[in-house]
């Protein structure tokens, strides 16, 4: 038997959107961990509202972002002794868990008051009488909320748009240390559980002191060892800018996302091998994505829906060191914003199948799944040998580890060009997956002489050669 990860495989994190718990611990061991990812990022885990109806979708995907226990043990993507299960299964492959971390509300009024949780725990707004189900009588009452008490208005206040309500949702007052310690107390109970990582899902409204308190009351993480791996969703502005949360972990950049995004899809891709710090953010601050859950639905620049050019763009994310790649796996959807994952009718979620045309799963694509054992093998290089030619094409090499190249273009791009790879013959994993145990590339080879190569790039398409993907190494 293969034995067990003791650290993780590379930075490159999945957000497998709304997948059950066990469907994820599967693809740890069929996918994510033999082709390289470092990361998965899973579905908030806590007990959230359900919603049969709202807003004309049935068990919209949003209601886990509607918390109302910290109980993980029933949620619309499986049970408490699965969730560990996951956990487990996918560290064994190299692969951290990171759960997206609600801190900021609770439940808000609009969609739903009151009601029995996903785990039949009884709620209303601003009352949550039993958080942990432990006997501790750990609870949040309405004290435990505002200072504000009313919806967000004024988004050019810091102070408003921190303590006030972000949809109306109930925010909760970290100010209050013993809500800070609730909060912690929860995220330990998940790092217990094996969880590496976290998603800090609204981070932007709270209080960076609030948020730092937080964090330094977090335990080491099993196995892997040393803190956990935080980055914060923060939607920089004049208000609140970037770097406001870079001192407390990594930062989610939309100014990359609107700007790689349409790059690609305008075919201007040329200057981007020198990347400015979008938003401010440097390199290692940064974690970088060409679409998300949100963006998908409200701003689709680029999505799955837009065919080849978007898992280019996909491609190149995860080849260029700029930024942490966060790569969005989703299920497909339709023009309500708030339609559910593929679901059984009771509201709970069916187990993946990437073979249906109900699941993407543009992690597997083949522009996309031999990608973080690129971004792996050139870690720590920067990049040289920059080629262009138009607006649309844009190669580099990643130092002597590897060498990229990409055509935003509607037709071939045919030329040589020139590396600092030893001869040989390597898999272009721009186009599909190579297995070292037999050294078969499902995407096809390209031999490298006198340090050249020559080659012939479909139209949206790539090339991705690294030392470690070689059938003569
Ligand atoms: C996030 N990041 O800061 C998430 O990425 C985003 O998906 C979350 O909104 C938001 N913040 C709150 O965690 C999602 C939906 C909203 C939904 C909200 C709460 O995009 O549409 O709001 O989750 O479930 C819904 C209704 C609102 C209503 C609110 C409270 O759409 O109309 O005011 O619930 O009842
Ligand atoms: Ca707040």
């Amino acid at each position: 038997a293969q034995t067990a990860a003791t650290q993780a495989n590379g930075d490159s994190i999945v957000h497998l959107f709304q997948w059950r718990w066990s469907s994820v611990a599967q693809e740890c061991e069929t996918t994510l961990g033999p082709n390289g990812w470092g990361g998965v990022q899973v579905s908030p885990p806590q007990e959230h509202v359900v919603l049969p109806t709202a807003e004309g979708a049935t068990y919209p995907w949003w209601q886990d972002y509607q918390p109302v226990s910290y109980r993980v043990d029933q949620t619309r993507r499986g049970t408490k002794a699965e969730f560990v299960d996951m956990v487990q299964r996918c560290r064994d492959q190299g692969v951290k868990i990171y759960v997206d971390m609600v801190l900021n509300h609770m439940t808000g009024t609009g969609s739903v008051g009151s009601g029995p949780g996903s785990a039949g725990t009884v709620y209303s707004k601003y009352e949550y009488p039993n958080l942990f189900n432990d006997g501790s009588g750990d609870s949040y009452r309405y004290a435990d909320f505002g200072p504000c008490y009313r919806t967000i208005s004024n988004w050019g206040n810091k102070a408003e748009v921190q303590d006030c309500e972000l949809l109306a949702l109930a925010d909760l007052n970290t100010a209050d240390p013993e809500v800070r310690r609730k909060v912690a107390k929860y995220m330990n109970s998940v790092i217990d559980l094996g969880v590496a990582g976290f998603r800090v899902d609204a981070a932007k409204h709270v209080q960076e002191s609030h948020l730092a308190d937080i964090i330094s009351r977090l335990k080491d993480v099993p196995v892997f060892g040393g803190k956990p791996d935080l980055f914060h969703e923060v939607y920089g502005d004049g208000t609140i800018p970037y770097t406001a949360y870079a001192p407390y972990g990594g930062v989610t950049n939309f100014d990359y996302q609107r700007s790689v995004a349409s790059a690609f899809r305008d075919g201007n891709i040329a200057q981007l091998g020198n990347m400015p710090n979008y938003g401010g953010l440097t390199a290692s601050q940064a974690v970088v994505f060409i679409d998300n859950h949100d963006t998908q639905r409200e701003n689709p620049t680029l999505t799955y829906k837009s065919g080849a050019r978007y898992y280019l763009a996909d491609s190149f994310m995860m080849a260029h060191p700029y930024g942490r790649p966060q790569l969005m796996s989703s299920y497909a959807f339709g023009s309500v914003h708030g339609q559910g994952p593929p679901s059984s009718g009771n509201g709970t979620t069916n187990a993946t199948n990437c073979a249906s045309s109900e699941w993407i799963c543009e992690h597997r694509n083949e522009q996309v799944a031999g990608m973080p054992s690129f971004r792996n093998a050139v870690a720590g290089t920067g990049i040289s040998n920059q080629v262009t030619d138009g607006n649309g094409r844009l190669a580099f090499a990643r130092g002597n580890r590897g060498y990229a190249a990409f055509n935003a273009t509607g037709s071939a791009w045919s030329r040589s060009f020139s590396t600092n790879l030893p001869n040989g013959t390597y898999c272009n994993v721009a186009r599909g997956t190579f297995n070292p145990g037999t050294k078969a590339c499902t995407g096809g080879t390209i031999t490298v002489t006198g340090g050249s190569f020559t080659t012939s790039i479909p139209a949206d398409r790539g090339v991705a050669l690294h030392v470690n993907a070689r059938t003569d190494g």
